[in-house]
């Protein structure tokens, strides 16, 4: 019998199904119903493929493998999130060109990919480093320019010393860079921005819209976007002239509990009113040194509050009493109105605040069934209560209070209802060469003027120096200057690149009409595959990746460009690979190479370790002897199929008469059902390759004897349940049993509810508690009828003989206990 050799039916196949375009996206059949299967596209780095892709991608095509065979029409793309940074640090350090580095990269990986046998329609192949891709990057950003969402603003941003380069919030993680860790400071620059914050209400109530995403990722966004409704209450400044500073309040309800107030120390107020105050030197240097910390070292749980008295004070706009006007670290500037009330008795921070700098802490609310507390407060009261010394509202519930008092601070013309974000604008300037140029032009006439969009692409030059010290764009001639498209003028480019994460918010939109030369994508292309129904990616995106999507998604639906207005029906956020209960990581030495894996193995051995071995959202720990099990299932699998294979080409007709073959019939139709659940509906791959497992041991045990067609069909189906899991062995056997299309083009095997119903049942006899005989019954009948039917088997009576009957124990399907004396 010939030998499984994954190394020589894998090449093979796959070359068969690249040439013959099989997973060719099929347009036109408007009848089917569209599947869009999508795993998050890599960054092509030097070292290729890790078994974490490995891991994501044979998810991904197993569930487009399987809709196909379910009679969707499916979209199943792939590209190269190629972009970023690995590019131009390696043409630093190595002198490589960052263009070169990365299309040789995406060639590889492209190679390692076909070499698992993945379903991709590669005509559809979209690399976000390309002209061709970036164009409409920046037609986009163009279009978003036009509609008032893309703006260039001064302001304190997050510098990454190490990366050369601005971050945006959400790549600032407990205050380091989330590329290389360094701790992140605060420049002052004039950078670009997007308009994120005007989607904040829509990216937050339309999470309500996708029930099929796990709800910790929906609680990450929710609290990145951190909605709070409060006030804005405005103080005013007797020595300014009575000028307004407004403070935003979560907690109106505690007005008249300020002791002072807290501005940022960048608050625009700040430097009035210190001029000519005792602490006007101390307060200034104070600034300097808080200015460029990052939020997290200023706002940190373990962070000290400190702060400083300016000297000034302000007026209460309900009681006219005069409170001290304080600064202090834990006040930013982009939150809020970047000025607080400090209110003691009920606010933690405040309390640590006034304790530490003596200020008053007067109480407001108490406990609805306590005395208003006499002396010193040992800590803030935060509940609920009843307000107290709060003039016209005393008495009332403090729940009640927040919105009285800011009706009534609205009507007095001192205040109003707001809401806050925590959400800031999407910083997009990057100082990096290797980015989507930002295509804006500076002319002295015209000022900020957009390049037309019949000009795009602003190409990438060529005439760059890589030293590592600074933008490398900006010291290029040829890039730098230009004409001014409206006066013809000289003019400058905008030197800065755009966030990598801009590339990735709509190559899922590209992919649906990935050769489009003329636009971004059609709407009709757009609206025939979107929204994507599976996207399959790790949950470190679940804030950048996934927020950033979403916003461009509102965005070009806005636009009238596309109906759908979330990217991600289904987001499925895969489990890590580990080995020995630790992350693979080259640090770590523990990594396994996913192509020597297929070297050794075959890619189908891979795929089928890592749908086994673990739930597809759990942890998957790499284990040897996993994949030693999964080689040796498929070559039991071949052998079992070589062995068959006359029987197989034959097909005789199914006569599941006899007790073995019904047995066998029902586990097949059982399997089917299984399988189509577990696959389509519960995402439970691994329970899946059980059951499979499961009949193969039925069939490899269903007697020579019995009917043949029963056990043809059994082995046909199990070839059909297994092609999505492992395509190529599926498709060698298929072909050998004698079929001429794909197994992959097949429809997926039915059940039959009845085929499922038992009919009968094997159960153990015990005499006097010892089993002596299996006996085979009807699976409907009842105790009674058990009973009669046991006692009337030959090998039963003889067993018996000489013994006296003393009772009959029967526990349904499973046994009957004869007591016999
Ligand atoms: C008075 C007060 C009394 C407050 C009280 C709370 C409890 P969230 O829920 O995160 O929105 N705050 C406002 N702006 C701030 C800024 N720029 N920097 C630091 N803190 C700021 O928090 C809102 C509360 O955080 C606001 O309500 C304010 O303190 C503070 F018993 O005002 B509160
Ligand atoms: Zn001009």
């Amino acid at each position: 019998m010939e030998k499984y050799v994954p190394q020589e039916i894998e090449p093979k196949w796959q070359k068969v199904w690249e040439e013959g375009k099989a997973y060719k996206t099929p347009e036109g059949e408007e009848k089917a119903p569209k599947f869009y299967a999508l795993e998050m596209f890599p960054y092509p780095s030097g070292e290729g493929l890790h078994m974490g892709h490995v891991r994501n991608y044979s998810m991904g095509d197993l569930v487009a493998r399987f809709k196909r065979m379910n009679g969707y029409r499916v979209i199943h793309p792939m590209g190269a999130d190629a972009f970023g940074m690995p590019a131009e640090n390696a043409a630093i350090q190595r002198g490589v060109n960052p263009r070169k580095w990365t299309l040789s990269n995406m060639e590889n990986i492209r190679k390692e990919q076909s070499r698992l046998g993945l379903s991709y329609d590669w005509d559809r192949y979209v690399g976000t480093c390309t002209p061709e891709y970036y164009r409409f990057t920046q037609q986009l950003f163009l279009l978003l320019y036009e509609r008032g969402l893309a703006y260039r603003k001064k302001g304190a941003v997050n510098w990454c010393p190490e990366c050369h380069t601005v971050l945006a919030n959400e790549q600032v993680e407990d205050g380091r860079c989330w590329r290389c860790d360094s701790v992140v400071e605060k420049k002052d620059l004039e950078q670009w921005f997007f308009r994120i914050t005007d989607y904040a209400d829509r990216l937050l109530e339309d999470l309500e819209k996708l029930p099929q995403w796990p709800d910790r990722v929906k609680t990450m966004q929710k609290n990145w976007i951190g909605r709070s409704e409060g006030a804005e209450v405005r103080f005013t400044i007797p020595e300014l002239d009575e000028e307004e500073v407004a403070v935003f309040t979560t907690r109106p309800d505690t007005l008249y509990g300020v002791s002072y107030l807290v501005l940022a120390p960048e608050h625009p107020l700040v430097e009035r009113l210190i001029q000519g105050k005792a602490n006007e030197e101390k307060i200034r240097s104070f600034i300097a040194d808080i200015r460029n910390q990052s939020e997290q070292s200023r706002t940190g749980a373990d962070v000290e509050k400190v702060g400083l008295d300016t000297g000034a004070k302000a007026k209460h706009p309900l009681t006219g009493e005069e409170v001290p006007i304080w600064v202090a670290n834990y006040v930013l500037m982009d939150y809020g109105t970047g000025a607080v009330m400090g209110v003691p008795a009920h606010d933690e921070r405040d309390f640590l605040f006034a304790k530490k700098y003596g200020l008053p802490i007067p109480v407001v609310i108490r406990p609805e069934d306590e005395e208003i507390p006499q002396g010193e407060l040992e800590e803030a009261y935060t509940g609920d209560g009843v307000v107290v010394h709060s003039g016209p509202f005393d008495g009332m519930n403090n729940r009640e209070a927040i919105s009285a008092v800011a009706d009534y601070l609205e009507k007095k013309g001192r205040g109003k209802k707001t809401v806050s974000y925590r959400l800031r604008d999407w910083l997009i300037s990057r100082q990096r060469y290797w980015g989507c140029p930002i295509p804006i032009v500076y002319c002295d006439h015209c000022g900020t003027v957009p390049v037309p969009s019949e000009e795009l692409p602003v190409v990438l030059p060529e005439d760059v120096v890589f030293d590592g010290k600074g933008n490398p764009l900006a010291k290029s001639e040829s890039f730098v200057h230009t004409t001014c498209p409206s006066c013809g003028g000289e003019a400058r480019r905008e030197t800065d690149t755009m966030d990598t994460f801009v590339d990735s918010s709509w190559y899922f939109l590209r992919y649906t009409d990935a050769r489009n030369t003329k636009q971004p994508f059609t709407p009709e292309k757009a609206n025939e595959w979107m929204p994507v129904d599976l996207y399959i990616g790790g949950v470190e995106h679940a804030v950048l990746h996934l927020l950033y999507s979403r916003f461009f998604t509102k965005v070009l639906h806005d636009a009238g460009m596309v109906d759908a207005i979330e990217p991600f029906q289904h987001y499925f956020p895969l489990g890590m690979v580990l080995k020995e209960g630790s992350k693979m990581s080259k640090s770590k030495g523990n990594v396994v190479s996913p192509m020597e894996i297929i070297n050794h193995y075959g890619a189908d051995t891979a795929r089928l370790f890592i749908l086994f071995a673990a739930p597809p959202e759990g942890e998957l720990d790499w284990s040897d002897s996993g994949v030693e099990g999964s080689y040796r299932f498929l070559n039991r699998i071949w052998r079992l199929v070589q062995q068959n294979l006359d029987l197989l080409r034959e097909r005789p007709q199914l006569r599941p008469e006899e007790r073995e073959a019904q047995e066998l019939n029902r586990l097949t139709h059982q399997t089917i059902k299984k399988v189509t659940q577990d696959v389509g509906d519960r995402f439970q791959f691994n329970t899946a390759v059980s059951a499979i497992m499961e009949l193969f041991n039925a069939i490899h045990a269903y007697p020579d004897d019995a009917d043949r067609g029963t056990l043809a069909h059994a082995m046909e189906t199990m070839v059909l349940l297994l092609a999505p899991f492992v395509p190529h062995i599926t498709e060698e056997l298929w072909q050998r049993m004698g079929h001429e299309t794909s197994v992959h083009a097949q429809p997926w095997p039915q059940y039959d509810e009845q085929a499922l119903v038992q009919k009968e049942v094997q159960i153990a006899v015990q005499i006097n508690g010892k089993v002596r005989h299996k006996a085979i019954v009807p699976a409907q009948a009842d105790r009674k009828e058990v009973e009669t039917c046991v006692l009337a088997e030959e090998k039963v009576k003889g067993l018996l003989e000489g013994k006296t009957v003393r009772k009959v124990i029967v526990v349904p399907g499973k046994l009957v206990n004869i007591v016999a004396k």
